[in-house]
């Protein structure tokens, strides 16, 4: 149980699934999760966003490009569930792919969902999903399907195309988030497979596998892509590299030489653990992520081209120390306290190659005391990534990154950041508390209003964040 987490999900960090709230009756709202005595309450709340309408472990809600009264919301065990008319919310099976997907043990299931830009005329849209590959075992995969050119309630299960199918030992950190970039690049965040410390020793490397990274494919294949290098995880022919990823043609990374026939020019930016989610801010374009930590901290990033977020040289902004397994990291989480004996000492952490520099998180949380030093944010311990708010119902909120903890519940915004023309932010933020609501695994905009919705694979519920009539002020 200490590496693989099979039970319950997400556990992307681990542990403290004990504060989710049971899943309410069919047709219920569900319960208010209970308050902290000590806090007020906070300035807004989670309501059913499409009325009584209840879904099998929602895990995340797209529209399509340029539509705004349709809404696709994700099942983990492998169905795309549209609302056709989201006047009159009802639950249309738009895609069912359970075969393909099958175990959906620890973290593994149909995670992420993507539109083509053009999708009005391609019908594409592409999935991040895990599946087992029959003679060899599981895997993670990204793959294209395409939906009916007659019915555009219907995506045919025999139209999948993967493009990238990698063998995946362990249940947990898969990432991922697909999405669209403002260049119509499509972007792609995968986890560093998994287990803890980086077991499988994937991170900090770009010529080995597609892990603990995210990539950039143009899966249009415009005049002037490169091909990807040969790789046993590659469909050939299914994408090409943007001339301008930032390693393409790279003969040293980290200060090492590598061989650039063998480096996988996919990757966009490197060091990351579990990115489970990130966005791209509809005005600005600038990519921000939520990297879920190990033991101790949690981080959101705002991604650049090139970067290089740390993972496993750094937790968050710190040096990872890999904990002796039994120990304090042993299984951490709902009962923090001292242990009786002390722990083994951590592992030291690895010593970054000389010269090399990591980019700094934009902010950064503790796992609950006695991790998180005295005085430091201990709220939470495993990172949902969010969504800059651009709606117009809160202008409190507008340009904010608005973003959650999956096991505390905790939802923040952040303060308002500059990010630069380089994608770099312009210094660190500081967080709002805005609602308590456990079991968050996607944000995502309502396409109506730009409200911002949640995922709840706890309730079963899309929820919609709404002021709390019992907040002392209101937003
Ligand atoms: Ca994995
Ligand atoms: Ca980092």
């Amino acid at each position: 149980m200490r590496l693989h987490h099979t039970l319950l999900f997400p556990l992307l960090a681990t542990g403290l699934l004990a504060q989710a709230p049971a899943p309410a009756a069919p047709g219920q709202p569900p319960a208010a999760p209970a308050a902290t005595p000590a806090e007020p309450p906070p300035p807004f709340v989670a309501q059913p966003a499409l009325g009584g309408l209840r879904f099998d472990n929602p895990i995340a809600i797209v529209a399509a490009p340029g539509e705004t009264n349709r809404l696709f919301v994700v099942e983990r065990a492998g169905r795309i569930i549209l609302i056709p008319d989201l006047a009159k919310p009802e639950r249309v099976t738009f895609l069912d792919i359970t075969a393909e997907i099958g175990d959906t043990q620890g973290e593994r299931g149909l995670i992420a969902l993507a539109f083509h830009p053009d999708y009005r005329r391609n019908r594409q849209f592409y999935l991040w999903l895990t599946t087992t590959v029959p003679g060899q075992g599981p895997a993670m995969r990204l793959e294209r399907y395409t939906a009916s050119a007659t019915d555009p309630n219907k995506a045919d299960p025999t139209t999948g195309q993967p493009l990238i199918t990698q063998p995946d030992r362990a249940s947990n950190h898969n990432g991922g988030q697909v999405a669209f970039g403002p260049d119509n690049y499509l972007y792609l965040s995968i986890g560093d497979e998994g287990g803890a410390n980086d077991q499988y020793q994937n991170s900090q490397l770009v010529d080995k596998n597609f892990f603990a990274g995210l990539l950039r494919l143009d899966v249009d294949k415009k005049p002037g892509s490169l091909p990807p290098n040969p790789h046993p995880a590659v469909h050939p022919g299914t994408y090409t590299i943007p001339p301008d990823n930032p390693w393409v043609g790279a003969k040293e990374f980290n200060g090492q030489p590598v061989d650039p026939a063998k480096v996988r020019t996919e990757f966009y930016a490197v060091g990351l653990r579990n990115p489970y989610r990130f966005s791209f801010d509809p005005v600005t374009g600038a990519l921000w992520l939520g990297d879920v930590g190990q033991d101790r901290i949690e981080e959101v990033d705002v991604i650049r081209k090139g970067g290089n977020y740390g993972w496993n040289y750094r937790e968050a902004d710190q040096p990872f120390y890999a904990p002796q397994r039994g120990g304090r990291g042993g299984r951490r989480g709902a009962t923090p306290a001292a242990p009786a004996t002390p722990p083994p000492p951590p592992t030291p952490a690895r010593t970054p190659p000389p010269g090399v520099t990591f980019d700094e998180p934009v902010f950064t949380y503790f796992h609950p005391q006695p991790v998180a030093p005295a005085g430091t944010l201990d709220i939470g311990n495993s990172i949902t990534g969010g969504i800059v708010y651009r709606g117009t119902a809160l202008p409190a909120l507008a340009g904010r990154y608005v973003f959650g903890d999956y096991n505390s519940g905790r939802i923040w915004a952040l303060s308002r950041v500059e990010v630069g023309k380089d994608g770099r932010p312009a210094g660190k933020a500081t967080a709002e508390l805005l609602a308590r609501r456990p079991g968050i695994v996607s944000f995502a905009q309502d396409p109506r209003t730009g409200d911002v919705l949640l995922a709840n694979i706890s309730s079963g519920y899309i929820e919609r964040l709404a002021p709390n009539p019992a907040a002392a002020t209101k937003p």
